[in-house]
């Protein structure tokens, strides 16, 4: 096999030659002692650029929002989501695990919860109801194909929280996917939320990492469950170095993948049987239903990767596409001839 086409993620990608270099020259410390300087400045500069006051340097996004999810909650309290949300299916059950919260997973439109919804579903104090402490917003939406949540949307749906005094948190793993598919810039996405977490390792293309946001009080707080979860990094500069060349460098070309995804999708859509809803590719995720072609979506993707092509699939029905900036358009147009091939 001369190299995979490889659409399971945008975690896929290698860091860059200059992030590389970046990592070779960080200049570092050790983080638990708060003493690593590239460390402080990616936080630091993470934070500024999503308006906030603080950032806090995590492993992954999983432990960012789990540690937010824990900051912001009590044991019994009640969490609100999405029902498709990252924290909701893809977290291992961390926020009964870790902080012991109850979920409200709740219904939306592509990705994006109606604030009545959420408003109808915020109970009053009571002695026999959990405290509703916490709404989760997800932005883009993964499950959903990548959908973004405009600035009004946010800020309609924060409002709601805010005013029966629940706080907000956003996974923006791919909120940056947002900011340009919108063409606004990430901290007006992000405003409306008291904490905000955004990744990376996707699109972004570093090897390892994603930051929370918020405001002082709330990160140091974070940092503390960060430890109480083995998350405290000692020399962590040498990886938090690429995350400072990501914020400089990677951004603006995500449209690249957005195009890209736009390619892929008005392929895949024509091929039979495939169906692709092609108002919800947004960004850089295109989920395929391949219901009508008789196969199941497991044995699409195993043969799509005897091919060389790999694809995720999500549910018994959908493959789910993401582009990012090691795939381009000779590799979708090679996998899409792949892919008819395999359906004829
Ligand atoms: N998502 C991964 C898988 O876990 C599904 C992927 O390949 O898309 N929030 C959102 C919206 C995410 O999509 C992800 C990763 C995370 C949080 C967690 O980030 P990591 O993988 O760094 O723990």
């Amino acid at each position: 096999m001369a190299r995979w086409i490889d659409f399971r993620s945008d975690t896929v990608t290698q860091p860059t030659p200059s992030m590389r270099k970046a990592m070779a020259e960080a200049e570092v410390g050790d983080d638990v002692y708060g003493e690593d300087p590239t460390v402080r400045r990616l936080e630091e500069v993470a934070a500024a650029r999503l308006g906030k006051e603080a950032g806090l340097f995590c492993p992954s996004g999983t432990m960012a929002n789990q540690v937010a999810v824990l900051a912001h909650t009590r044991r019994g309290d009640e969490v609100l989501l999405e029902q498709e949300s990252h924290i909701y299916y893809y977290e291992v059950g961390g926020v009964a695990l870790l902080a012991g919260c109850q979920v409200r997973p709740l219904p939306s439109d592509r990705g994006v919860l109606d604030p009545a919804v959420v408003e109808a579903a915020i109970r009053p104090a009571n002695i026999h109801f959990p405290r509703p402490s916490l709404l989760c917003l997800e932005n883009t939406h993964n499950r959903w194909g990548g959908t973004v949540m405009t600035v009004e949307q946010t800020a309609a749906l924060a409002d709601v929280a805010h005013r029966h005094g629940l706080r907000v948190h956003l996974d923006g793993a791919r909120l940056f996917n947002a900011a340009v598919a919108l063409g606004v810039p990430a901290d007006r996405l992000a405003a409306p939320a008291d904490s905000v977490m955004f990744s990376l390792s996707k699109g972004l293309g570093c090897p390892v990492g994603s930051v929370l946001v918020g405001d002082r009080d709330f990160i140091e707080e974070a940092r503390r469950y960060r430890k109480a979860l083995g998350g405290g990094m000692r020399q962590a500069g040498i990886i938090a170095a690429a995350g400072l060349v990501a914020l400089e460098e990677m951004i603006d070309r995500l449209a690249e993948d957005h195009a890209l995804a736009r390619r892929l999708a008005e392929g895949l859509a024509e091929l039979p049987g495939v169906v692709v809803d092609l108002e919800s590719v947004q960004t850089n995720i295109v989920m395929a239903d391949v219901r009508g072609t008789g196969w199941a979506a497991q044995e699409l993707a195993a043969a799509l990767a005897a091919e060389g092509v790999r694809v995720n699939a999500v549910d018994p029905y959908r493959l789910r596409w993401v582009t990012h900036k090691d795939v381009g358009p000779r590799d979708v147009d090679e996998a899409l001839r792949i892919f008819r091939r395999i359906l004829s």
